[in-house]
């Protein structure tokens, strides 16, 4: 059989936007995916869970049928049924909820599973037309995003292809090797040219083993660690007096607020040597072209985007933005600007219909009248991209909310996940290479379109087919439910003045970037007066900033240890999972081995664990068995459990986030996956 090379686009939830280029086999076949050289940012690199894509596009246990539940709920006992049969009892259902309980009953529940503008945001057009519950979602950018706006005013920064002139790179709270592995060809490149690496991070992770200097933190304590690094800039002489005057909002007052946060206080919030943090100042200070990358991992804390605000203000008193190589970055996502109005159905949208907060999934459906913000219960949920009985904070709550046998479920997927699991109506889902979507980055400056490379597995339907025949069985309206995924991706990209499908495919994506100054802020911030922001104005950027510190600081908010928690739990991603998925393929389980707490040796010892003993990690919210594994190198009050298994890979079948609150973050919610105290026993 002869093969083509076709170009696509990776879906999945990941920084890095890969374009691909796909081996098709046949008209239902690919072969291997690799990497496409043509985007500078990714340079022909793909992951290794994409790069053995087809043991996930032709995996065995694929939905491929609409079915119903004939079990109990969660039993896994479901039957093969039509579509026609599946979707007429969806829309029944959606229907006898909104005449019994009103229209906000229905929540439609989604996330980035696919990045596809089309297929992830479309859900909107429906709850728009229908005036469905909105779904505000928390599990990801909600602390991360306001958290970098509050100094810089926009979602934007210095292009990491200017890391090769760098003098300084410094990674904090951002694990690359696992969940942006192009960064680090960047990084090497820096290396290559002289540039240090500085990694900021609780453990030892895969990135701090290539670092210079790896400052393993205390989580949560990042604010005090950027002032105290501030605090020595200032004394020793590195803030750059003429760019502060002429860029920032308040530097004198900065300063003065900064005069008591030593380097001897941030060590006992941080757990960091005095020394170390001095070192690590100066180094900053005396090195011009420092480029700061920031990731998520430090912000999932109820403190998180006043930390995110602390770090971000480092280059800003060094002036390391107006040099190539310098400044900072936390994504990208506001260069596109796409005008999603149609995608979304925006121009229906009524902003009275109540929000409610993705991340309190497990409030919501347990009718916890604050999270309900007042308004019905929650009597069905439609959910397509995401895993929320393994990904949510409180997945007790979560799994109790779901077996309710008054709450109809239907979920849309391409494996029979936990969630799906818990349906009455699951539907079988199409794969980024069995339909077409357009694609923005955050770790870059490419917008993309992909067009199907093969069709639809069995009787798979894409999230745009589902939404569109569900609305007509609903008696919904809207132009969007009458054209193809590709009309609307190609008159979304005319209203947002960028090139057609073809020429954007042609090229392999059209470039966003921006001028040197303009990316640098040289032309000033995005805030009215182009200053950035010491001191910012929290409250505008969501409900619960009013009471955070006016200014950064180490602000204690975070579930700290007690004398019977005395540890704090981070749960960063694995390599080979991504979030959720990936957990079905069999290449990357064996890679993960199973869930394993990283716990300090000397604690190991305190506790009279060797490695391979099952300890027993717990909190108010319950307990889960995992295997101890011996860490060096981070805090002693320091455990992580890295990726998000199943809930039945461990040992009771009660997986990581049993132990996360869904208590949000400020200022605008968030969920905190990295802040919580826990005790750990051996379990003998
Ligand atoms: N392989 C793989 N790649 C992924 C994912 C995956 O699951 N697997 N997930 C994807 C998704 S959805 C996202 S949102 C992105 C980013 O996903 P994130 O979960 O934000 O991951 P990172 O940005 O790598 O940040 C994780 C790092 O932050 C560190 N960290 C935790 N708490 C703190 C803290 O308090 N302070 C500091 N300084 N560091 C802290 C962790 O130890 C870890 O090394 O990655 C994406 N890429
Ligand atoms: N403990 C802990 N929990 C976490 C995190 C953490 O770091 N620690 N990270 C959090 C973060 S940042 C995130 S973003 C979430 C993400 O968690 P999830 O939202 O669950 O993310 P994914 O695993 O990327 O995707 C979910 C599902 O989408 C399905 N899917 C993919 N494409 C399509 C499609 O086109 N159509 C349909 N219908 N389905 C599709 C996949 O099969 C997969 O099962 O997890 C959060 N949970
Ligand atoms: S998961 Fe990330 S790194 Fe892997 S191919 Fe997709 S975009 Fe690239
Ligand atoms: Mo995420």
């Amino acid at each position: 059989m002869c093969s083509e090379i076709v170009k696509s686009v990776c879906p999945h939830d990941c920084p890095s936007v890969c374009p691909l280029e796909v081996e098709r086999l046949g008209p239902k076949r690919i072969g291997k995916v690799k990497g496409s050289p043509a985007n500078a940012f990714t340079a022909g690199i793909i992951c290794g869970k994409v790069a053995r894509y087809s043991e996930r596009i032709h995996h065995g246990q694929r939905l491929l049928y609409p079915m119903k539940r004939v079990g109990k709920k969660g039993s896994d006992n479901f039957k093969r049924i039509t579509w026609d049969e599946a979707l007429e009892t969806v829309a029944k259902n959606l229907l006898r909820v909104e005449r019994e309980h009103g229209a906000e009953a229905v929540w439609p529940f989604y996330y980035a599973g696919t990045m596809g503008h089309v297929m992830r945001d479309g859900i909107n057009r429906l709850r728009h037309v229908k005036g469905y519950s909105g779904m505000q979602g928390t599990y990801c950018t909600a602390l991360s995003g306001p958290g970098w706006e509050a100094g810089c005013g926009t979602k934007r920064g210095s292009d990491v292809l200017e890391m090769e002139k760098s003098d300084l790179i410094v990674i904090w709270g951002l694990n690359a090797v696992s969940s942006q592995i192009h960064l680090m060809t960047h990084v090497i490149k820096g290396i290559r040219n002289g540039a240090k690496l500085v990694v900021v991070d609780p453990y030892q992770n895969k990135t701090a083993d290539k670092a210079h200097l790896h400052l393993p933190l205390r989580p949560g304590t990042d604010g005090a660690l950027a002032c105290a690094v501030m605090h020595v800039l200032f004394e020793e002489g590195y803030a750059d007096k003429a760019y502060l005057e002429k860029y920032t909002d308040l530097p004198k007052e900065f300063e003065e607020h900064l005069k008591t946060k030593t380097p001897e206080w941030a060590s006992e919030i941080t757990g960091l040597a005095a020394h170390t943090i001095e070192a690590f100042a100066r180094l900053y200070g005396s090195s011009k072209k420092t480029f700061l990358r920031v990731g998520h991992g430090m912000t999932r804390s109820r403190n998180g985007a006043h930390n995110m605000h602390a770090v971000s203000c480092l280059p800003a008193v060094t002036g390391a933005w107006q040099y190539e190589g310098g400044g900072a970055l936390y994504g990208q996502g506001d260069l596109a600007q796409l005008d999603t109005t149609l995608i979304e159905g925006k121009d229906v949208k009524n902003p009275d219909v109540r929000m409610l907060d993705q991340s309190r999934i497990g409030e919501i459906l347990t009718g916890h009248e604050g999270a309900l913000k007042g308004g019905p219960e929650v009597k069905a949920l439609f959910i397509q991209n995401t895993n929320p009985v393994a990904v949510a904070p409180d997945s007790s709550a979560v799994r109790k909310g779901f077996m309710r046998d008054d709450l109809f479920v239907c979920v849309h997927e391409q494996f029979m996940t936990e969630t799906a699991k818990m349906a009455d109506i699951v539907l079988p889902a199409t794969m980024f290479l069995e339909h077409d979507d357009i694609y923005t980055a955050s770790a870059h400056c490419t917008l993309q379109v992909a067009k199907s490379v093969i069709s639809p597995a069995g009787a798979c339907k894409s999230n745009h087919q589902v939404i569109c025949e569900l609305a007509k069985k609903l008696g919904a309206q809207h132009k969007g439910f009458d054209l193809s995924a590709l009309a609307i991706v190609e008159e979304t990209l005319k209203k947002s003045g960028y090139p057609n499908v073809a020429d954007i495919i042609a090229t392999t994506g059209h470039d966003l970037s921006l001028p040197f100054e303009e990316a640098h802020f040289l032309n000033g911030f995005a805030h009215p007066d182009g200053k950035f922001r010491f001191k910012p104005d929290w409250s505008s950027l969501g409900p619960r900033g009013e009471t955070m510190p006016e200014f950064p600081d180490h602000w204690d908010v975070i579930d700290e240890v007690d004398k019977e928690k005395q540890f704090r739990l981070i749960t960063p991603p694995s390599q080979n999972f991504l979030n959720s998925s990936f957990s079905e393929t069999k290449t990357s389980r064996i890679k993960e081995r199973c869930p394993e707490a990283l716990i300090n040796q000397r604690v190991m010892r305190k506790l009279g664990l060797v490695e391979g003993d099952l300890v027993r990690v717990g909190n108010e919210l319950g307990s889960v068995l995992l295997n101890a594994v011996s860490a060096k190198n981070q805090h002693e009050d320091t455990v992580v459990v890295e990726g998000i298994w199943p809930n039945s890979s461990f040992l009771e079948g009660r997986g990581i986030n049993t132990l996360v609150s869904s208590e949000p973050g400020y200022p605008n919610n968030g969920a905190v996956f990295h802040d919580t105290a826990v005790w750990l026993r051996a379990h003998k």
